[in-house]
């Protein structure tokens, strides 16, 4: 009889949490959310959303929480997402940083382990390209593979190779089936305002709404090789379905320079020169800045058949009209108009 697949994801708040829930479900998964803090807004609103998410309150802080849901969820593959995810808040919060987004992957590890489920459970670990640091001397020139060097320039990207690397060795230690995906970045209209695409596209559609001047912003020169983060998460699941467990880069293949992201998005709302509007603001540079990170995923391509849907210029657009709509309907609602 075919049995229903469990799915645990950690981060599920987040932005590849709202990708991926929806897509597991849809798959037929019964899916399982970890959520923390005491906020019952955050739960509210998951399940209004998602209203077949079961959710679970634990902390990835907090071992026996992290073992109580595994428990609880008895997953068949347990997606890892969680972390402090902000590389300039890691700067700022460094020990934070360390122990949820380096030792929380331990501590989902050991639930597995010490529960007795490293032959059912398949692990995703979130694993990202800010471990390579893109620096002259480990750059390779058709972009970063799952054979280049690392050589992580932040808080953030310390931990995460330290979660990164604890992961493989539970891999090799114990056979559990454990899957790193280092992915580029990728962006959508799920993407946090704090990170620079979603920054840029808000900031973007508010001016065009007359709601704002400007946006202030750091460094405009690194490059990103910038994707959609619904195809990322696709490529996740496709991970933990391969007959073994590896680690796969997700990644466009072409890089983009935050100016290149500013011309697109301002030539949506028709505005062709962004200078008058964008305020530089050296609070918001980093004390260590990662130059230019370009992917190459030919092996997630060739082994998973993994591949892209939305290119860069689909991405500023779908951006730029989400947020001009998202931002009509709450003025809609506000005024009942
Ligand atoms: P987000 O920042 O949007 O989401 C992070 C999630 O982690 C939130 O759900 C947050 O919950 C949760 N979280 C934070 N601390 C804890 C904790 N102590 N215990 C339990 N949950 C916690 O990240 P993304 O969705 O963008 O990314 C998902 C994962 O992929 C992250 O690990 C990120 O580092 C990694 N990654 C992301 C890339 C990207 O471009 N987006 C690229 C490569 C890797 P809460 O809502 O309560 O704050
Ligand atoms: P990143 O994304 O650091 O690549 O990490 P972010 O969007 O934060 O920064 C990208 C680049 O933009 C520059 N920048 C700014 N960044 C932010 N956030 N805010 C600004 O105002 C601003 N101005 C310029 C940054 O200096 C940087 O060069 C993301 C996260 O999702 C990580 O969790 C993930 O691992 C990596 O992508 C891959």
């Amino acid at each position: 009889m075919h049995r229903t697949k469990t799915a645990l994801v950690s981060g599920i708040t987040g932005q590849d949490g709202g990708h991926l829930a929806p897509l597991l479900h849809e798959k037929g998964y019964e899916v399982y959310g970890i959520i923390r803090g005491q906020s019952n807004l955050k739960k509210e609103r998951l399940l209004e959303e998602f209203p077949f998410v079961r959710l679970i309150e634990a902390d990835l802080l907090d071992p026996s929480s992290i073992v109580r849901a595994v428990e609880e969820a008895d997953p068949d593959e347990f997606y890892n997402l969680a972390a402090v995810s902000h590389v300039g808040y890691s700067f700022k919060n460094p020990s934070l940083t360390l122990d949820t987004t380096g030792k929380g992957v331990l501590n989902c590890l050991e639930a597995i382990r010490t529960t007795g489920r490293s032959e059912k459970t398949r692990f995703y670990q979130a694993s990202t390209s800010e471990m390579y640091g893109g620096l002259d001397y480990n750059r390779p020139g058709l972009g970063y593979d799952e054979n280049s060097l690392f050589h992580p320039r932040s808080p953030y990207g310390v931990a995460k190779l330290y979660g990164h690397w604890i992961a493989k060795n539970y891999r090799e230690s114990y056979g559990i089936f454990v899957s790193c995906g280092i992915l580029f970045n990728h962006e959508g209209e799920r993407r946090g305002i704090e990170f620079v695409t979603r920054k840029i596209t808000h900031a973007a559609a508010r001016i065009h709404l007359g709601l704002q001047d400007s946006v202030e912003l750091g460094n405009l020169w690194p490059k990103r090789d910038w994707g959609y983060a619904g195809d990322y998460v696709r490529g996740m699941w496709q991970m933990l379905q391969h007959n073994e467990p590896d680690d796969f880069v997700l990644a466009t293949g072409q890089v983009h320079s935050i100016e290149q992201f500013l011309d697109l998005a301002f030539r949506e709302i028709g505005i062709h020169d962004w200078s008058p509007y964008v305020k530089q603001s050296s609070a918001l540079v980093r004390p260590a800045e990662v130059d230019i990170l370009l992917g190459n995923p030919a092996k997630a391509e060739r082994v998973l058949g993994w591949k892209r849907r939305v290119d860069f210029p689909g991405l500023v657009n779908r951006m730029v009209q989400h947020d001009i709509q998202d931002l009509k309907d709450r003025s809609t609602r506000r005024t009942g108009l």
